[in-house]
């Protein structure tokens, strides 16, 4: 089965962008005349695709915010967006070549800046693509820094990350991104629906989030997920349920150094554990 997992951090490959254009802070121009006519076209076709099927399945927050990407029949400038966006909650994109370490990319966010890939993969990657390209980046993440809560959120957890970084805790900081900001689900009145960017860019993944019988969804622990591996080359198996942004915004509101002290003594639990205590939503 095809699926477009975003891969991040693997160190085992060579990344896609050109680092030389970027500055200290990762960020460059964005490359705007090296699209090609078939770039703007896989955009078009994975935005088509991707919209048609947003309806009973993405969040009521992500498909109001979508029209702001603006174009939606080649890769939008940037700027573009951000006159939109910087009147919206204060946010910016700004372009990088690809992924970034960890320190620099929690910097950005704690600024309200979110870095986007400005490359985009090649037609034959449209099912299947390693590192995050503009599409995900863009389709994936942006429409919801127009949500305040959501936006704030982001902001947060910038910071959060600069101190989990600072505590050595950035692995179990980035299981709570991929769990939530990456791969989250959540529970409106009218049924479940995906808010996690990487769900929300992924033709497959999309329908298997909410609607298969196979993984399991467990409300949203703080604990839970930091406890919890993921795996970054298949579907998810374990999904976290929240029940507003605010829920996620409170969640992650107070200071993890403790959590992160608890979690010393505890071990890991692999993506598809179930544990016999917990209670998992069910689809
Ligand atoms: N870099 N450009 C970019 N985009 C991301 O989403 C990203 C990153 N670097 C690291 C990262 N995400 C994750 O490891 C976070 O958990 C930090
Ligand atoms: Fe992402």
């Amino acid at each position: 089965m095809a699926v477009d997992p975003v891969v991040y951090g693997a160190s085992d490959r060579q990344p896609r962008g050109d680092y030389t254009r970027a500055g200290a802070d990762y960020t460059c121009p964005q490359d705007y005349d090296s699209y090609t006519a078939v770039d703007h076209d896989t955009y078009r076709r994975l935005y088509a695709r991707q919209a048609a099927l947003l309806p009973g399945l993405a969040c009521d927050e992500f498909i109001a915010a979508l029209p702001s990407l603006g174009a939606s029949d080649h890769i939008p400038r940037f700027e573009e967006i951000n006159d939109r966006l910087r009147k919206a909650t204060g946010w910016e994109i700004v372009t990088v070549p690809g992924l970034i370490p960890e320190v620099p990319f929690f910097t950005l966010l704690a600024n309200r800046k979110f870095p986007v890939t400005d490359w985009i993969r090649k037609p034959e990657e449209f099912d299947y693509i390693v590192e995050p390209d503009v599409f995900h980046d863009l389709f994936g993440h942006v429409p919801l820094l127009f949500n305040p809560v959501f936006a704030d959120h982001m902001q947060e957890y910038g910071k959060g990350g600069l101190k989990a970084h600072g505590l050595g805790a950035c692995e179990q900081l980035s299981r709570l991104y991929w769990y939530t900001i990456e791969f989250g689900l959540i529970q409106q009145q009218n049924g479940l629906r995906a808010y996690g960017a990487g769900i929300l860019s992924s033709s497959g993944e999309l329908q298997h989030s909410v609607q298969s019988p196979e993984p399991q969804r467990l409300p949203l622990d703080i604990e839970r997920v930091m406890r919890t591996r993921y795996k970054i080359d298949s579907f998810q198996q374990t999904y976290f349920v929240i029940n507003s942004f605010q829920e996620l915004f409170d969640k992650t509101a107070p200071d993890f150094t403790p959590v992160y002290e608890r979690l010393q003594g505890l071990h890991d639990i692999a993506a598809d554990a179930r544990l016999a205590e917990e209670e998992a939503i069910q689809h």
